[in-house]
């Protein structure tokens, strides 16, 4: 049996506003702990507040509320974002709390009576100097002035000394690296953990441990005229948390006996890799197992920040893409680990493109099929279908590479291998063609083609239950399916579904989503699409149609209504992808010559670059493609 897992997200400043930014961490560390969990591992996942410091002192001020006020109600904004992405924290850690403030206390004593590895005292008395603002009422670093001026309140700071205690973290940096290095303390990715050893090698000062201007924080016990300096305070939560001070049980189930992986952005490296590392071997407590520093993104191609005002609101984002659309979306974006780009002018295609298309289509073509040609019941299986056994293999692989890839962190190799059995299933359908096996009269291959099919979705609705656990809840519950077989095992099982089984379905699981440009012509002609407004003829003669011959035709992988052409317009050729398979074979339009508009910008469907429309009639259900009549030249244009 694997050891119980421990995963935390830092503890967020209260003084600010929930952003994608912790919404990344935290959902990430909701999928991990989902995952192990559905692995059969015990998880306790911690998430919280940081809510001491001149910083949140200074934001109540403003607003003209007692410190305590203020951290009650901006608490509940965190609170409430995390409920709306459907975070399922096991805790919630407040620095404010007596719980946490206890056990800070304990380890404060802890360090003061220790002695460092070369037996000196670990905390010492002494004066830190530095450069204070009056203003803020708080010391600056030379990197946040302006001009040598405190960029708030435009006044030169004055040189201050102030009394502090200190930690001795030079005694204890050799202890960190050999652990580092025997990897009993993991640091990852790779990089961050160079970097570390890369600091450690620099030989970082002592920090100081207090402060005695800062009023808004735990005051130390030996020396009620200061206060814990706030990263010795928010480092604590780990332990806190889980009892350190006041539910040993707890504290030895979750600190010493089980796996403890903190999970953050890599802006925090030096406190969590070095600092925290030293106050727990002078307190003689364990050391984390894992650290692993994620990247730092940017959005649109541009850095997120308060002064900037780009920062996304995670909620605003669940208005649109609801809960389990924004959880996926911000994790696909780019490696976990590595910093990256939140493309937020993508998200809408994204949303369509994979949720939409791919796995909500998917559910809702099999079922309706189920639904209307047997009876609303799972049909029997069938071992005898083409390509059956290589869907198989690939929902195996990917069901057992998906766990390997989550406990190294690679969340997105995860996300993307169960995201190729849904293709992989799509082609599965569209080659199998189970609507013309109805027309033949082959209805048990048409069973068993859907059989397989609602096998995968299963399989699926399993193994992206970490990442979108309402959606996957909604497809379970197609096939009558509860949380029972919420497992891997169950997901490494095919042929696991009862034929008989009801299968009914709702509303569409990924409703899709009008893209900005479609919703900005709606709204410009008033919302009304018939009332489009009338184009004049120089709108009309931008458009360059000419006419051009069919080389070669094929449909496009997983999307039944595409076919993928190669086109001769005379002066060049070209791929464009057009949405009519379901009327035309790719041998039937082979070699025809049709009308295409060629001066459109290039757009990529379905993974395919397509540069051209072709045009063509559609009524109901029919559609004629438009062809010249008579022999033109390839290139003709077309007026
Ligand atoms: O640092 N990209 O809190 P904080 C990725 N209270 N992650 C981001 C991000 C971005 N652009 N912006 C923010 C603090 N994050 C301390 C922590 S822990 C003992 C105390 C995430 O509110 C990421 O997890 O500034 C980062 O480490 C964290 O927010 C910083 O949150």
């Amino acid at each position: 049996m694997p050891k119980p897992i421990f995963i935390t997200t830092p503890i967020y400043y209260v003084n600010d506003k929930p952003h994608i930014g912790h919404a990344y961490t935290t959902i990430a560390a909701d999928l991990l702990a989902r995952y192990h969990r559905l692995a059969g591992r015990e998880a306790f996942f911690l998430t919280g507040t940081d809510e001491h410091g001149s910083k949140v002192a200074e934001a109540a001020r403003a607003q003209g509320m007692s410190e305590i006020e203020f951290c009650d109600k901006t608490v509940e904004t965190f609170k409430n974002t995390w409920k709306t992405l459907s975070i399922e924290n096991d805790y919630f850690i407040r620095t404010t709390s007596d719980r946490h403030i206890k056990s800070v206390c304990k380890i404060l004593d802890a360090m003061r009576a220790a002695k460092t590895p070369d037996g000196q005292d670990v905390i010492y008395s002494g004066y830190y100097e530095g450069l204070y603002c009056t203003g803020c009422e708080k010391f600056l670093t030379e990197k946040e002035l302006e001009d040598g001026k405190c960029p708030d309140h435009q006044k030169e700071p004055e040189k201050l000394k102030e009394k502090n205690y200190f930690f001795r973290l030079s005694a204890f940096l050799p202890g960190i690296k050999a652990k580092i290095e025997s990897g009993e303390l993991q640091i990852l990715p790779e990089e961050r953990r160079r970097e570390v050893l890369g600091l450690i090698g620099q030989s970082l000062p002592d920090f100081s441990l207090s402060r005695e201007k800062v009023t808004w924080g735990v005051p130390l016990s030996f020396d009620e005229s200061q206060s814990a300096y706030v990263w010795v305070d928010a480092l604590s939560n780990y332990i806190s948390a889980i009892g350190y001070g006041d539910d040993e049980k707890t504290f030895n189930k979750w600190w010493k006996s089980a796996e403890v992986v903190h999970l953050m952005a890599k802006d925090i490296l030096k406190f969590h890799c070095l600092y925290w590392p030293a106050m727990l071997m002078a307190a003689g407590l364990k050391l984390p197992d894992t650290i692993f520093l994620h990247g730092y993104f940017t959005v649109d191609g541009k850095k997120m920040g308060k002064s900037l005002g780009n920062q996304i609101d995670p909620n605003e984002m669940v208005t649109q893409f609801g809960a389990d659309g924004t959880r996926y979306l911000l994790l696909t974006q780019y490696p976990f680990g590595i910093d990256g780009d939140i493309k937020v002018s993508q998200f809408v295609t994204q949303y369509n493109a994979d949720l939409a298309n791919d796995l909500g289509n998917l559910v809702s073509r099999v079922a309706k099929m189920v639904i209307s040609n047997f009876d609303g019941k799972l049909p029997q299986p069938s071992r005898d279908l083409p390509g059956l056994q290589e869907l198989m293999d690939l929902a195996e692989k990917a069901t057992e590479s998906s766990y390997a890839h989550i406990k190294h962190f690679r969340i997105g190799n995860a996300i993307n291998e169960t995201m190729n059995i849904v293709r992989a299933t799509n082609k599965f359908f569209d080659d199998n063609a189970p609507w013309k096996m109805a027309k033949e009269g082959k209805k048990d291959q048409m069973g068993g083609v859907l059989y397989a099919c609602c096998e995968a979705i299963r399989i699926v609705s399993i193994l992206l239950f970490p990442v979108m656990p309402n959606k996957m809840r909604e497809i379970r519950a197609v096939f009558a399916l509860d949380d029972s077989t919420l497992t891997l095992v169950s997901a490494q099982r095919f042929f696991d579904l009862q034929p008989g089984t009801p299968v009914k379905l709702g509303e569409s699981v990924f409703p899709r989503l009008q893209t900005k440009k479609k919703q900005d012509a709606a709204k410009a002609k008033g919302g009304d699409e018939s009332a489009a407004g009338l184009l004049d003829i120089s709108e009309f003669a931008r458009a360059r149609m000419q006419v051009a011959q069919v080389l070669e035709a094929e449909r496009v992988e997983g999307a039944d209504k595409l076919l993928k052409l190669q086109i001769d317009i005379g002066s060049e050729k070209r791929q464009i992808v057009a949405g009519v398979a379901e009327y035309y074979a790719p041998e039937q339009i082979k070699g025809m010559k049709i009308i295409v508009v060629t001066n459109l910008k290039s757009a990529v469907i379905r993974g395919v670059e397509s540069n051209g429309m072709l045009l063509a009639a559609k009524k109901g259900k029919n559609l004629c493609l438009l062809v010249p009549d008579g022999d033109l030249p390839l290139g003709a244009k077309v007026s």
